[in-house]
């Protein structure tokens, strides 16, 4: 009897242990930052040493992806580890959107709440909130973050350029006086706040010509769509920043002593650029490159309260960008004119929108203080896989039906092995599939540059075949398509077939 109580406290113990020891995981993830953005990943003329710091004590990856070129895509694949192009409806959302992400299917939060992990989510969403376009922002709002895995979201529904201009927190707008209701509407003007297009003297940033970008004001600045009331709700730009950084780092402490998962996903650099007061001029280099001070910035803080909790060696920190770079967004806010010989690209050609590299190939920084060495990283990976590592490494089981766009990149991301994905398919207008250093980009018809007066950015886009050697040429500037055809025989048709989901 005795031996069975002792054998029994023995396995309690253990588990108890085995619990205490699972990691907590906080996501950092920038938007539109850019591969060349870091002082870690080659910028000269940008200095970023808090994540220089997170790089060297950790993993640098430096063919590591996003799925797509774009913000809603790439955030829709990290959550369900499957391609967003394998439904329709995954592009860029309109700030009044429903729920994209089905809320009764496997999702990354979901598989940490399965270990018994507390889950929040604190910055930028962008997946649509309720069950349609119409819908009542001065009641509950749901089904959105709290419905797809997170116990704690603390949101901004959109992007910051985008209406309702407005923190929502778990299912309701943050600070909304209810005699003032909010109304949004995309097609067209409610109530009667000024808006850009109207009212250009009142901006206290101009909005680039041709961008849009002019419809209700909110505090100086254009945004896309219209909304009216919740004027004490509404989000003052500079303050954004605190707010985020505040609820994130109130998370990693009253958590402390569980297991926690974290996704924390700022809104720098995306437009409008508009830092907080300490970081205005910063940079030389225009409120952009102030706004990616400002990210390290944020970045250090998370790190210092991970430290000062002391659960600095039991947690990983991750960081990356939803999507690559771009200068004009929509805004004059002194990206192009004040560059100063700044490469946000890297050694890439391309950027945000673009199928070429640029694109998608974004920072990659796995950091584990204790367990990683410090290493460089060439594996290719992609955000997605998030789902099926942390999966194996908390010893969730995964259906064989879900999530199957994502594999277990764990002794990648681990740094125990070089290899990464055979294959990874991306997406910026056409998709492209790299494997072995290879990439072959979709014949399309679409434009090859965004255009001269919109973001001038190149798209990758031909109507003929393109090919190119990756592993000796990054730039993407020698199509090999010609040289190879069975290397395009191979992608061509191994691209159909993960396509038609039979890889
Ligand atoms: C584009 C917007 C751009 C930005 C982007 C979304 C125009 C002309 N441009 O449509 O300013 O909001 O959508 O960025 O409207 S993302 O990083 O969230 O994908
Ligand atoms: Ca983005």
């Amino acid at each position: 009897m005795m031996k069975r109580k002792l054998l029994f406290l023995l396995f309690f113990s253990i588990s108890l242990l085995g619990v205490a020891q699972k990691p907590n995981v906080i996501i950092i993830y920038a938007d539109d930052l850019g591969y060349g953005d870091l002082s870690c990943y080659g910028a000269t003329k940008i200095h970023t040493p808090h994540l220089d710091k997170l790089a060297k004590q950790g993993i640098r990856f430096t063919n590591a992806h996003s799925t797509s070129a774009t913000c809603t895509p790439s955030r829709y694949a990290l959550m369900t580890g499957q391609y967003p192009w394998r439904r329709t409806g995954t592009n860029i959302l309109p700030g009044d959107a429903a729920l994209i992400v089905p809320t009764n299917k496997i999702t990354l939060p979901k598989v940490f709440k399965q270990a018994g992990y507390q889950t929040a989510i604190v910055g930028k969403w962008h997946l649509g909130l309720g069950e349609q376009v119409e819908k009542n922002w001065n009641g509950e709002i749901k089904p959105g973050p709290n419905e797809t895995g997170f116990d704690y979201s603390f949101i901004f529904p959109a992007t910051a350029d985008r209406v309702p201009s407005v923190f929502v927190e778990n299912h309701h707008v943050v600070g909304l006086d209810s005699t003032d209701p909010i109304q949004v509407d995309y097609h067209k003007k409610i109530g009667n706040d000024p808006t850009g297009a109207e009212h250009p003297e009142l901006l206290k940033m101009k909005a680039s010509p041709n961008h849009g970008h002019n419809n209700t004001i909110v505090n100086g600045i254009g945004r896309i769509g219209f909304m009216s009331g919740g004027k004490t709700a509404r989000w003052t730009d500079e303050e954004m920043p605190l707010t985020f950084l505040e609820k994130a780092k109130t998370f990693i402490d009253v958590n402390k002593s569980k297991p926690f998962f974290l996704f924390y996903a700022l809104t720098e650099p995306h437009v409008p650029r508009m830092p907080s007061t300490m970081f205005k001029g910063k940079s030389g280099l225009g409120f952009r490159g102030d706004a990616i001070l400002q990210l390290d910035w944020a970045v250090g803080e998370i790190m210092k309260q991970v430290k000062a909790t002391g659960i600095e060696k039991n947690t990983i920190i991750i960081f990356s960008s939803d999507n690559g770079p771009v200068l004009d967004d929509g805004y004059v806010d002194g990206a192009v004119t004040e560059l100063n010989g700044h490469t946000p690209n890297g050694p890439f050609r391309g950027g945000k929108y673009s199928a070429l590299e640029a694109g998608t190939c974004v920072p990659f920084i796995m950091n584990w203080p204790g367990k990683l060495h410090s290493k460089t990283s060439d594996a290719l990976i992609c955000q997605m896989d998030l789902l099926a590592s942390f999966a194996s490494l908390l010893h969730v089981p995964l259906a064989d039906s879900v999530a199957t766009d994502s594999k277990n990149m764990l002794p990648a991301l681990l740094g125990k092995s070089s290899t990464g994905r055979s294959e990874l398919v991306t997406q910026g207008g056409a998709l492209s599939i790299i494997k072995d250093g290879w990439k072959y980009i979709e014949p399309n018809n679409g434009p090859a540059n965004t255009g001269p007066l919109l973001t001038n950015i190149e798209t990758g886009n031909a109507p003929h075949t393109q090919l190119y050697h990756l592993a000796k040429d990054k730039n993407e500037s020698i199509n090999l398509s010609g040289s190879y055809p069975d290397k395009v025989k191979e992608l061509a048709s191994l691209l159909e077939k993960i396509k038609q989901n039979k890889p």
